[in-house]
């Protein structure tokens, strides 16, 4: 994209960051740079309102109640996985099921539809960069199947070649799950070409959305996946709320996953029926506001436009890197030709953690660690990185600021 179409698609930056009321904060007595949005974003005032508004105005429990607050609960609830379910383009709300997250849709993914499709002998494909969420769950199943968890590697550039995922898949694959997008690495996986071969293969396709619903659009028609998982948190949603996105003919066959009130039909001691698809797999009280307030928040994304804030966040990015490689002694790791999102780091002689805690004391905010992608930091032969994560409302001069806080790092540790 040229600068003058970037700047025709741009929105009004200083608009949008005041609609995110913690962004006016000080941190250390500097103003906030937040740089910690692929572990969690910041949330704008529709849903900070959003979450308020059900307490103050239409709280109940859903699903139960004949009064008006329950069938108003219950109205908004709904309404909540109907924009859901339009955000992502899946066929019907029946697709979409709520999760606590992306952690836990491919748990419920993994002891439902795995324990009833994987058997001994098995496998599981996955990549090198996934994150533990789309590793351990899998490991969790093959373990108690006697199945085998694949891993196909990745370069040194953090890329996975699609023949060398298309030379793993054997006549024994029953899922292939992959991250869209690599939380440690910020590479985007080519998920549309690799559920093709998937499919082609007579196996399942999981794509693991946590980092890529915040910050490009994402159809899951047009992925032709099976099963799709992400978090609210990270886009721009509450905490404790994310979904499932599967296909309605996996869902009615799929096996329950927790037992408890509002997924059965009928209930006696002998026997028990199970409620419609989604509701099998949504038991006990849920995160009622949560869910209504990711609705708000996925409104939030689509009235700003996704392809707008995949511009804006591509140009940060870009600003980043370059910025990033005229510093000695900064290492990138991670430097995929199709990358989004993420800047991971090291400095010549310096532990990420002296790093995130000199830029802490700036009011920068980065995160430092494994990134719950410890075979990542293994491949690269590094116990960390140094994450800098983007967001809709960073600005130039917060790289800028992140740049001048790496320099003084290097001269404290010189
Ligand atoms: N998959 C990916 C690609 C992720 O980045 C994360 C969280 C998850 C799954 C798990 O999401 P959860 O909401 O269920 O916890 N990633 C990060 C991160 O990069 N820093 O903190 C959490």
């Amino acid at each position: 994209m040229s600068t003058a179409e970037r700047r025709e698609h741009a929105y009004d930056l200083a608009r949008v960051r005041s609609d995110f009321p913690i962004l006016a904060r000080s941190v250390h007595d500097k103003p906030l740079v937040y740089l910690d949005n692929a572990a969690s974003s910041q949330k704008p005032r529709a849903v900070i309102d959003a979450e308020s508004r059900v307490y103050e105005e239409c709280y109940a429990n859903v699903h139960r109640g004949v009064h008006e607050l329950s069938m108003k609960a219950t109205d908004a609830y709904e309404g909540a996985r109907a924009v859901i379910q339009r955000f992502l383009g899946a066929a019907s709300s029946e697709e979409i099921v709520y999760t606590r997250g992306t952690t836990e849709a491919v748990n419920l993914v993994a002891s439902t539809w795995g324990r009833k499709n994987v058997g001994a002998g098995d496998e599981i494909l996955i990549t090198g960069l996934e994150h533990h969420s789309n590793i351990v769950p899998w490991q969790l199943l093959c373990e108690e199947k006697g199945a085998q968890l694949r891993v196909v590697p990745i370069s040194d550039a953090g890329e996975v070649a699609l023949e060398a995922i298309e030379k793993a898949i054997t006549p024994r694959t029953r899922l292939v799950s992959v991250a869209h997008v690599s939380n440690a690495l910020g590479t985007v996986l080519p998920v549309k070409r690799i559920a093709a071969l998937a499919h082609a293969h007579g196996a399942l396709m999981f794509v693991d959305a946590a980092q890529s619903v915040p910050r490009m659009t994402v159809d899951v028609r047009d992925l032709d996946c099976d099963f799709l998982g992400f978090s609210g948190h990270k886009a721009y949603g509450p905490t404790g709320i994310g979904a499932l996105y599967a296909r309605a003919e996996h869902l009615k066959a799929m096996p329950p996953y927790q037992g408890g009130g509002d997924m059965i039909l009928s209930v006696t001691f002998e026997k028990t029926t199970y409620n419609d698809i989604p509701y099998k797999f949504e038991a006990g009280t849920p995160n009622i506001a949560g869910a209504i307030a990711l609705g708000a928040a996925l409104d939030y994304l689509t009235h700003l436009g996704l392809d707008r804030i995949a511009a804006h966040e591509d140009a940060l990015l870009a600003y980043a890197t370059e910025q990033a490689s005229k510093i000695e002694g900064l290492t990138l790791v991670g430097t995929a030709r199709e990358k989004v999102g993420v800047l991971s780091f090291t400095l010549e002689g310096i532990h990420p953690h002296d790093i995130g805690t000199v830029l802490d004391y700036e009011g920068i905010a980065i995160r430092t660690g494994h990134h719950c992608a410890q075979p990542v930091m293994d491949r690269f032969g590094i116990p960390a990185t140094a994450r800098a994560s983007f967001g809709l409302y960073n600005t130039f001069e917060e790289i800028d600021a992140l740049v001048a806080g790496i320099r003084k790092v290097q001269e404290m540790f010189a």
